[in-house]
């Protein structure tokens, strides 16, 4: 099979922000309207405008890049061989969403054989579009951006994400437990690729959650190591599935 001619870093890049925008529009006309639920556990919600968003962003994805694959939260289109895959969470918070919390992202990520290169994570409501090229530098709405300095653990804000079981919810309040008393404050936003961002953006120290997938965090593993920030992932048993401590690069963790 012939290799596909390389695409320019910079090209992935403004294909996936024109997308973002226009993901962040069609979010934003929906969000405060009723809302279609797909799906609803204990601990999560799928709802109807996630999979319209999907669409949106496969299509101009597709249209500006034939044959490429995409891999997103739902589903995928083109077979994962391919040079180029994009990692795609159409809303990354659609709990937030859903209950009228203004808090929330597209997040897009393209890797080429298998390296991310290319990643944004855009908060349609701030209009913040962060962004990152491998080997170039953080940017949020076209500015440089940096991981914090902080490197003493009372000090630090940690943002503990609560995932979607029992059991992680159970491991979350051990640490909720053990880095209360001993960080400056903690906060769970309920968004993995906007709690990348803002460590890349020096606003918060740390993220940690026990299970997340891949679409939740491709584009903000990019950003916040471009940023100078340190990002662990450990593979779990479901496929994409992972365990994620990332922080600015500076901090300890002794529980995780
Ligand atoms: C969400 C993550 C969040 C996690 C939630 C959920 P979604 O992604 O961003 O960190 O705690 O359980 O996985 O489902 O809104 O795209």
């Amino acid at each position: 099979m012939t290799t596909p001619p390389s695409i320019p870093h910079s090209v992935l890049l403004a294909v996936a922000e024109r997308t973002a925008l226009a993901a962040g529009r069609l979010i934003r006309e929906g969000f405060g309207q009723e809302v279609v639920v797909k799906e609803s556990t204990q601990h999560d919600i799928k709802i109807e405008l996630d999979s319209l968003t999907q669409r949106l962003i496969e299509k101009m994805l597709l249209d500006a890049f034939p044959g490429h694959a995409i891999l997103g939260e739902e589903g995928g289109e083109g077979t994962t061989g391919q040079r180029y895959e994009w990692i795609v969470d159409p809303i990354d918070g659609t709990v937030n969403f859903s209950y009228g919390i203004p808090h929330f992202c597209v997040s897009i990520a393209c890797r080429d054989r298998g390296e991310t290169v290319a990643g944004l994570v855009f908060d349609p409501m701030r209009e913040e579009m962060f962004a990152a090229m491998k080997g170039q530098g953080a940017f949020l709405n076209g500015k440089k951006i940096s991981a914090s300095s902080r490197s003493d653990m009372s000090e630090m804000i940690l943002s503990l994400g609560f995932s979607k079981s029992g059991e992680t919810v159970k491991k979350c309040l051990e640490l909720y437990q053990y880095y209360g008393p001993r960080s400056r404050k903690l906060r769970a936003m309920g968004a993995a690729a906007l709690d990348l961002a803002y460590i890349a953006a020096g606003r918060i120290d740390a993220y940690i959650e026990q299970g997340i997938k891949i679409w939740d965090v491709a584009a903000g593993n990019l950003i916040l190591e471009e940023a100078g920030g340190k990002v662990v992932l450990t593979p779990l048993k479901d496929k994409h599935h992972y365990h994620i401590v990332a922080s600015n690069g500076r901090l300890e963790f002794p529980l995780t």
